[in-house]
């Protein structure tokens, strides 16, 4: 069995929480770390608005001091459904300071969606801002819970950052807010997660896995310390940098880069609501961003908008993909672009999945070009093996990952669990994978059924059994197509309709899939929209167990760009 090692140097895995990992005071009342108590980790893009590290601590743990006040209970669990905010990183740490865990949830979600995962991760309060409430006053009754115990269990982020020292807003709602709970008091210290407690569950990130609905990720606290001193074990960049955040925080990308290692490193995040590509460039120029986090798409952006020639970027010193292939075409387009622009800056990517905490390579710098299209090494401490379908080894192969941010499994579900994590503790990606002679990987194909919309997973199951629910669909499945000018996939039905008879010309096949796109649109988050069109199809290709063979399907949407 040939297994592969990192070429880094192994580091040491320690025992203890993520709080203390980043906020740690000594004895004596400093905040430990390599970083002064005053360096802003996090700012307002909107508002300048700023945290400290020290301001960061002492936030937290008086947020973390109100939910036990209101009834939290250790390894309870909040969730998290707002878009990125600077209260975001209050929230997260803030709970988990107070031994809670967190349910991160996308902002985007419809109320069914959100019934999933708040009944699913068992949540017993939810933070979201005053724009989300009636999706969340909905989802509450829809999974029977009345009025007055859902204003129970709501707290609201609202538009004020008085809580921060920046500008005050008024409140629209008489729900408890968030700055409620920093006024009850504040714990002396965090609850400790030291020895075997470093095993336990802090964060819950949903994700389909290779295959079926959103399944919540138990990432403990030991997979996320982990994962931060292996980034940073292979940083090059130095300290003091700063970031824009602009990727969404509920996802694990946005969380451990925007919010955790950067703290780590002793960087700056700017926050941003999301991506927007107007504020993507004023504010690169306003703050002299150093660091872009980012998916194909924006590269995609980078590498031929003219808005972008309109800005300063010249600050820019280090691009990063991760999320979906960064091509070499792409790569090369965007480095080629950059002179143009007076930036000087490496263009590199890295993969990650969410059961993986979720990095597991980094391209070096040094290598942007020479590796072009290269996912980089294996980060410090981890293995890996291609196999093939038996599980031997291959030259091109599924790639499997060992090491300490192998995710701990999805919870209350041990048969996905089993089917994704080997019995001797290797994590299978269902993704396609090579390796080159000199130890960096590369990847060619994806085997699981995930649809990747930008950052965002788009569960084929999941969809299927919506669409499933519509009258006029018989039979569907769902893949996801190529938009190679975006950078992205586009989930596609294929549509087996009820009454074929009544759609005999093409106009009437085009019509009917119009319909159930839009129909979806009431259904679903924006990013599972059906952007990829409604194909009616006589018969929807099965293996004799029934399973849909969805690279048939992909294939005869290859053909059809084609011809
Ligand atoms: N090339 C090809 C890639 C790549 C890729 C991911 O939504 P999830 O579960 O998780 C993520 C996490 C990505 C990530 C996080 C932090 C980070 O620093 C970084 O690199 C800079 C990336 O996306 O989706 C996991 C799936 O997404 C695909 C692949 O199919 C994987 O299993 N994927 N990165 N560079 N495909």
């Amino acid at each position: 069995m040939v297994v592969y090692s990192s070429p880094f140097p192994a580091i040491p895995i320690v025992n203890h929480s993520l709080f203390t990992h980043l906020l740690q005071k000594s004895k004596d009342g400093k905040l430990i770390g390599d970083h002064s108590a005053d360096l802003p980790v996090f700012v307002d893009s909107v508002t300048g608005t700023v945290l400290t590290r020290e301001k960061l601590r002492s936030l937290c743990l008086s947020l973390g001091y109100g939910l036990q006040h209101h009834g939290m209970k250790l390894g309870d669990t909040i969730l998290l459904f707002s878009p990125n905010a600077l209260a975001y990183p209050v929230v997260l740490l803030g709970a988990i300071s107070a031994g809670l865990r967190c349910t991160l949830a996308n902002n985007a979600y419809t109320s069914h969606e959100l019934a999933h995962q708040y009944t699913d991760s068992r949540a017993r309060r939810i933070f979201t801002t005053e724009d989300s409430l009636p999706v969340v006053r909905a989802m509450f009754e829809e999974i029977g819970v009345g009025a007055d115990e859902a204003t129970a269990r709501i707290i609201v982020l609202g538009k004020s950052l008085k809580w921060a020292g920046g500008p005050d807003a008024p409140r629209t709602s008489s729900l408890l807010h968030m700055e409620d709970l920093l006024r009850v008091g504040s714990l002396e210290e965090e609850v400790k997660f030291d020895g075997e407690r470093a095993h336990e569950t802090a964060l819950l990130c949903y994700s389909s896995g290779t295959t079926g609905k959103p399944k919540g990720v138990e990432t403990t606290h030991q997979n996320l310390t982990s994962e931060i001193d292996m980034l940073a074990a292979v940083w090059t960049h130095g300290s003091g940098n700063r970031h824009l955040g602009f990727l969404p925080m509920y996802h694990i990308y946005g969380a451990v880069i925007i919010l955790f290692l950067t703290q780590k490193l002793g960087h700056t995040s700017f926050i941003q609501q999301r991506f927007d590509p107007l504020h993507f460039c004023e504010d690169i120029q306003k703050y002299k961003i150093q660091i872009v986090m980012l998916v194909p798409p924006i590269a995609v952006f980078l590498s031929r908008h003219p808005l972008v020639e309109k800005y300063n970027l010249s600050s820019l010193k280090l691009l990063t993909s991760g999320a979906a292939p960064l091509g070499p075409e792409l790569t090369n387009q965007v480095t080629a672009r950059l002179p143009s622009l007076n930036v000087n800056a490496s263009v590199i990517q890295g993969f990650g999945m969410t059961e993986l905490s979720p990095v597991t390579h980094l391209l070096p710098p040094a290598d942007a070009t020479r590796k072009a299209g290269s996912i980089g090494l294996l980060l410090p401490n981890l293995q890996s093996r291609i196999v093939d379908e038996d599980g031997r080894g291959a030259q091109t192969g599924e790639m499997w990952i060992k090491g300490p941010i192998v995710m701990k499994g999805y919870i209350n579900n041990p048969t996905a669990t089993a089917n994704t994590i080997t019995e001797d503790g290797w994590l299978k990606t269902g993704d396609i994978a090579v390796r080159d002679d000199e130890g960096y990987f590369f990847i060619v194909d994806r085997v699981k059924e995930l649809i990747k919309y930008k950052v965002r997973s788009v569960p084929p199951a999941e969809l299927e059994s919506v669409l499933l629910s519509h009258s006029g669909v018989a039979d569907v499945a769902v893949i996801g197509i190529e938009d190679a000018a975006q950078a992205t996939e586009l989930p596609r039905a294929y549509v087996v309709p009820t009454h074929p008879e009544k759609l005999r010309t093409d106009t009437q096949k085009v019509e009917f899939g119009a319909q159930i796109a839009k129909w979806m649109e009431s259904k679903v988050a924006k990013h599972k929209y059906l952007r990829g069109g409604v194909v009616t199809i006589d018969i929807i290709p099965k293996s004799a167990a029934g399973k849909i063979l969805r690279r048939q399907l992909r294939d005869l949407a290859k053909k059809e760009v084609r011809s």
